[in-house]
């Protein structure tokens, strides 16, 4: 899996894409990531990427140029799948991430101010992609949570690797409670059917708790379902 992010912001990105599993999948060449400033295909002394809105109206529009130059010279001659971080995109899921997973190059568009003119999305972008219902001041956080969520997917990168029953079981069902050491931890203790040893009983009290957590903060999960 490939992914090629442009961005204003490109030292957003290390601090958080060099630490942890996704690090570790860089290393063990699972992912590549690669961090374009997209100041860099501009054509102006001042490497300007914005411009005042037409039709008025407050804030700042991402220029036409820069973005479909740096979008076209990223892709070269690969076959690329074009996805813009914004909040009006489609929603991310897991069944979603688990189709992105699927491609082998991926293109991040991130955008800022109010947003990017609508003719760049029309010419080069595929799809656009919203991680939920709220605004952020940019796409760089978005896309880094793409990033996350598709490379644990990339086989090889998980080292316990779930079973998709598992994984599904988990995304229509909140999970459920964990405990480790120590048993007792000032006077809290782990339920004791988890010290039972009975594995059958262990798994029916999961299920429960995990059916109750979700009936009580996310019932749309439990209706989806059923759907
Ligand atoms: N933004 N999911 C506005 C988001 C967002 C989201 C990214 C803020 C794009 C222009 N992106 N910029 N939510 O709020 O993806």
């Amino acid at each position: 899996m490939r992914f090629d992010i442009i961005t204003i912001f490109p030292k957003m990105f290390a601090p958080v894409l060099n630490e942890s599993m996704v690090k570790r999948a860089q290393e063990k060449k699972k992912v590549k990531i690669y961090v374009h400033d997209l100041r860099d295909h501009t054509k102006d002394k001042h490497r300007k990427v914005d411009d005042r809105p037409f039709g008025g109206g407050p804030g700042m529009v991402m220029t036409v140029q820069p973005m479909v130059d740096a979008i076209k010279k990223v892709k070269g001659r690969r076959k690329v799948r074009v996805l813009l971080l914004s909040p009006t995109g489609k929603p991310l899921t897991q069944q979603k991430v688990k189709k992105l997973a699927k491609c082998k190059n991926l293109i991040l568009v991130c955008g800022h101010y109010e947003g990017i003119d609508e003719r760049v999305v029309s010419e080069s972008i595929d799809e656009s992609i919203s991680i939920g219902d709220y605004v952020l001041t940019g796409g760089e956080i978005p896309a880094m949570v793409l990033v996350d969520c598709i490379t644990r997917l990339v086989p090889g990168v998980l080292g316990t690797a779930k079973s998709l029953d598992e994984e599904s079981f988990e995304q229509g069902m909140s999970e459920y409670p964990h405990y480790t050491r120590p048993a007792d931890f000032r006077g809290k203790k782990v339920p004791n059917v988890l010290l039972s040893g009975n594995h059958f009983a262990i798994k029916k009290w999961r299920k429960e708790q995990a059916l109750n957590r979700t009936k009580k903060y996310r019932p749309d999960l439990l209706k989806k379902n059923k759907e």
